[in-house]
């Protein structure tokens, strides 16, 4: 089904982050109209093209027994609308607009299992940094995007490197917002540790204490206990919130604290959790080998009842599961 989304047999080759995004066709829903693939353009002049005040967000559908769902389609919703509000961005459209549009572009552009892309973005309307006449304008794109890292790193686990970047200061850029600008932090921080062998950077706050990955949540186990940053220092995420409630679910505590680089080094366990990322352990950080230096059995069993939830397969988090087809 999702032939109908490649101009041709070499475009359906490439999927994953190799792909040309530009080269697909389908459609794609921007300021409240399904728009051929090809037509979906702004122009240079865009406001967000020039300065990143704009925001996104990441989803991603799933094939379930029931047809592809959407996962935590309201949640991602609700965090754009507080990413927007933050910046005092204004919405041209309410939360279920939103949310139709999601489920449209997946189901219109015939995809079983997807990532989809919600960005809200300021126009032409106006230039410079004074300009007070801009639009906010929105659209959703969607596309297959099967994983983010190496298949065989969701079983045997990744190898990072703390940043020489720093976090973004709270009183910077505003980071409670997934805001466009702040991938500039990510991306600085993800080349430098893969230009020096690893797979992800793990970025430390202004503080010098854990905070996230280029673009997941970190968590450590350690006696069974979960670890993760506070709220002050990383993206609200919602994996890491499912795995809250996943591991509330197995007797398992979590704590939210402040974690030094160095405890991360003793942890018997580490993983980071993100939409695009999923679950992924990782098995060592700054050459120190993390636990066993493999997957850990807390670590195997989050993210086995993670990856069986969004594809339907634990009844008792169906009410994460949104439909793509009413
Ligand atoms: N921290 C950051 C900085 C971040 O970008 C993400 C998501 C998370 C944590 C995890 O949040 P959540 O997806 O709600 O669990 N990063 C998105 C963008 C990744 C990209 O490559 O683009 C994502 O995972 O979709």
């Amino acid at each position: 089904r999702i032939r109908s989304l490649y101009l041709n047999d070499q475009d359906r080759r490439c999927k994953g982050i190799h792909m040309d995004l530009s080269k697909l066709s389908g459609h794609i829903w921007l300021d409240g109209e399904m728009v051929p693939w090809q037509e979906a353009r702004v122009h240079v002049l865009t406001h967000t093209f020039h300065y990143g005040l704009g925001v996104f967000e990441g989803v991603r559908a799933y094939q379930t027994p029931d047809g592809p769902c959407i996962f935590r389609l309201e949640d991602h919703t609700d965090r754009l609308f507080r990413s927007a509000h933050i910046l005092r961005m204004d919405m041209p459209f309410d939360k279920e607009t939103l949310n139709a549009a999601q489920r449209a572009v997946v189901r219109e552009n015939g995809l079983d299992e997807a990532y989809i892309r919600p960005m809200c973005f300021l126009g032409s309307e106006g230039m410079g940094l004074r300009a007070d006449n801009l639009k906010t304008h929105v659209m959703v794109a969607s596309w297959p995007w099967p994983s983010y890292m190496d298949p065989e790193a969701r079983d045997r686990g990744i190898r990072v490197a703390t940043s020489s970047y720093t976090r973004h200061h709270v009183n910077i850029t505003m980071c409670k917002a997934k805001a466009n600008g702040n991938y500039i932090n990510s991306i600085l921080a993800l080349r430098e540790a893969m230009d020096a062998g690893f797979e992800e950077a793990l970025l430390l706050d202004n503080e010098g204490y854990v905070a996230e990955g280029s673009g997941e949540n970190v968590f450590l186990v350690r006696d069974n206990v979960l670890y993760t940053p506070e709220l002050t220092s990383c993206l609200e995420g919602i994996t890491r919130d499912s795995i809250f409630r996943i591991a509330a679910d197995q007797g398992l505590t979590v704590k939210e604290k402040r974690i030094t680089r160095d405890e991360v080094y003793v942890a018997d366990e580490a993983f980071f959790t993100g939409t695009a990322a999923e679950v992924v352990p990782i098995r060592e950080v700054d050459h120190r080998r993390i636990g066993s230096g493999t997957r850990g059995p807390v670590t195997e069993t989050l993210q086995r009842i993670y990856l069986e939830s969004v594809r339907g397969g634990q009844p008792q988090y169906a009410d994460w599961l949104a439909p793509v087809v009413n």
